[in-house]
Order: C-alpha cells, then sequence, then structure tokens
C-alpha cells in the first residue's frame, strides 16, 4: 500500500498546484489579484479572465495595456483583445478596436450577442457603442508626445519595408519600391523593455478552461494592423480537455505559428506545460531566432510553466500566478533560452 501511495505521489507532475488556478504573463499582480478574487466571490472563469484583463486596461499596465499607448503611424491608440471559452470553444474578440477602453468587455460582447469571432476597426467601435460601451479618445499626453518624438526623428522605428522613400530615413507617404528588396528578416523593432500584453489563463476547480488577452499591440504600427493578440490559437488558446495557453511578444511574427494551440494541443497528449511552452517557443526560433516573445501554459491539472526567447536586454520573462494554498499572487520567473 506504502509502495502505491509512493509511486502515484512519483507519477504527480512536477509544478503540480492546486485548483483552481489564475496564470498571466509579466508582474500584472493586480490583474491576478483581481481574477482570483472573482473567483473566490462566486463568478464564472470568464468573469475572472475578463475583469483580470479589465482591470490591466484600466491601469495601462506598462503602457502596453489599455488606452495612451503605443501610438500607431497617425498617433492613435487602437487596441486588440479576445476572451475564450475553454468548455464550449467560443470566442470573442476584437482587432484595432477605436475609442474604446474596455477592449476585452468587448470581445466578450462579440461572444455573448453575436455569432462571430472577431470584429476590427470603426465597425468593432459602433458594434461596441450599440452594446453600451463608452466612446472616447483614447490619446493622452504620454501617446501624444511619444508621437510627436517619432515624427521629430523622422518616423523612426516603423514596420514598412521595400518601399521609397527608405523607410529607414524618412516619414512616409511610401510607395512600393521596384526591385533590390531589402533584408528578409524583420529589423526587430519590437521593444522588450516597453511590450507587455496581457495574456490570462484560469483553470477552475475542475479543471476547466478559459483565457483572455488585451493589448493596444506595437507602438508606430501601420494602421490596420492587428496582431496576435486577438486571435485564437495565437494570442491564446483555451480547452477544457488539455489546457490554456497565452503569448506575448511580437505578434507579427508569433501569429504565423499559433504558438497557444500548438502548446495547448502538446499539453492534450500529455506533455508537461513549461516543455509545452519551451516547444511553441522553439517552433519560432527556427525560423525566427531574434523574435521577442514569450508563452504561459496550464494544464487541467493546475501545472504551469512558462518560456521565452532569449535576446539582449530580455534575458528572463515575469509571470503571475495565484492558486491554493496562498491564495496570493505570486511573481514567477523563467530563465529564457
Ligand atoms: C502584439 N503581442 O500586438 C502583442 C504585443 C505584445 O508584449 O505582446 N507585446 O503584437
Amino acid at each position: 500500500m506504502i509502495q502505491r501511495v509512493f509511486v502515484i505521489i512519483c507519477l504527480l507532475p512536477l509544478n503540480q498546484a492546486d485548483l483552481p488556478l489564475v496564470i498571466n504573463t509579466w508582474h500584472f499582480k493586480n490583474a491576478a489579484r483581481v481574477a482570483w478574487s472573482t473567483l473566490q466571490k462566486g463568478g464564472s472563469l470568464l468573469d475572472a479572465v475578463e475583469r483580470g484583463c479589465a482591470q490591466c486596461e484600466l491601469e495601462q499596465c506598462d503602457g502596453s495595456v489599455g488606452f495612451g499607448g503605443s501610438p500607431d503611424e497617425h498617433g492613435e491608440t487602437t487596441l486588440d483583445a479576445m476572451i475564450m471559452n475553454g468548455d464550449t470553444m467560443e470566442v470573442g474578440a476584437v482587432g484595432d478596436l477605436r475609442r474604446v477602453k474596455n477592449a476585452v468587455g468587448v470581445a466578450r460582447a462579440v461572444m455573448e450577442y453575436t455569432e462571430h469571432t472577431l470584429l476590427v476597426g470603426e465597425s468593432a467601435t459602433i458594434f461596441a457603442q450599440n452594446m453600451g460601451f463608452m466612446s472616447e479618445d483614447l490619446s493622452t499626453n504620454k501617446s501624444i508626445a511619444i508621437f510627436s518624438k517619432w515624427l521629430q526623428q523622422d518616423c523612426q522605428p516603423n514596420y514598412r519595408k521595400n518601399v521609397s522613400p527608405n523607410p529607414s530615413q524618412s516619414c512616409g507617404p511610401y510607395k512600393p519600391k521596384a526591385k533590390s528588396w531589402g533584408p528578409k528578416h524583420p529589423k526587430g523593432n519590437f521593444d522588450p523593455s516597453s511590450h507587455d500584453t496581457i495574456g490570462m489563463v484560469v483553470i477552475g476547480k475542475n479543471g476547466q478552461v478559459a483565457a483572455a488577452t488585451s493589448t493596444n499591440g506595437a507602438t508606430h504600427k501601420i494602421p490596420g494592423r492587428v496582431g496576435d493578440s486577438p486571435v485564437a490559437g495565437a494570442g491564446a488558446y483555451a480547452d477544457s480537455t488539455a489546457g490554456g495557453a497565452a503569448a506575448t511578444g511580437d505578434g507579427d511574427i508569433m501569429m504565423r505559428f499559433l504558438p497557444s494551440f500548438l502548446a495547448v494541443d502538446l499539453m492534450r497528449n500529455g506533455t508537461q506545460p513549461t516543455t509545452a511552452c519551451e516547444i511553441a517557443i522553439s517552433r519560432i526560433k527556427k525560423y525566427y531566432p531574434k523574435f521577442f516573445g514569450a508563452v504561459i501554459c496550464a494544464n487541467t491539472t493546475g501545472g504551469y510553466g512558462a518560456a521565452c526567447n532569449k535576446l539582449p536586454g530580455f534575458s528572463q520573462f515575469h509571470f503571475m500566478v495565484v492558486n491554493p494554498p496562498t491564495n496570493q499572487s505570486q511573481l514567477h520567473t523563467v530563465d529564457c533560452f
């Protein structure tokens, strides 16, 4: 008998935690705390991920979530967000959302009041207004200052390539360049020190999964750009038969690999969360060794982990976890590889 108990204990995966579990990208402690207290008060998993991400929208976490951050080439802040129910596989998402602060709330409205998955741009704003969300300017003194500085420095850096005038020297308007195209690999405009999307996964007491994201994307992005955060399988994924994952980093590259879907699918097959995250990062690294990004992963039994791609200035990634018995949000750190 003792032997049997011992064998069972040995078979439990490392980093196994009690449920429920809240995990989110970066050091966004209040987001984790709000999600956790939502669960404690009897809120659903969707309520928890939505309110957790909304907390970051309110706080403008690191300037990379919510209003007043990442002004685009026209100086406007636009938002991307999604929410996913891992029980039903329903998703609601918004991309390039303008003049509405609570992007993850609008994403949830897309899920609950439409048969669609993703609404974008001005039409998403109109939808949000019709659903009762307030429309307001998302600019702040800070975003206006970032934009003015960028104009003063000849629109550097930017996301243009193979156009004239030379985008690494001048502002637009740009036209396609006839030939002799530039470097195949991206210039790496993503600055690891200033880009922090919130991605959150919550695992319920019985192993059910929900996930959500919210971000203002990439500073100086081309108007109309939508990143990975509102794309299911890219920015986040939730499947109550397997687990949940969320990504942060250079979404233009990461969304080509659906890292959140890949990680969840690996966990479905029994891969431990940390390894699943590492494989999702490695898949991207193979093609873009210098991409900036990280993934968090959690399985339905409460195991969790994260992985990130090592770069100069980005050797560790921080993420928050709340679970029993401490019930406190704890900062975790993983070494990038
Ligand atoms: C994006 N993935 O829009 C987001 C930005 C981000 O850490 O996560 N930065 O590409």
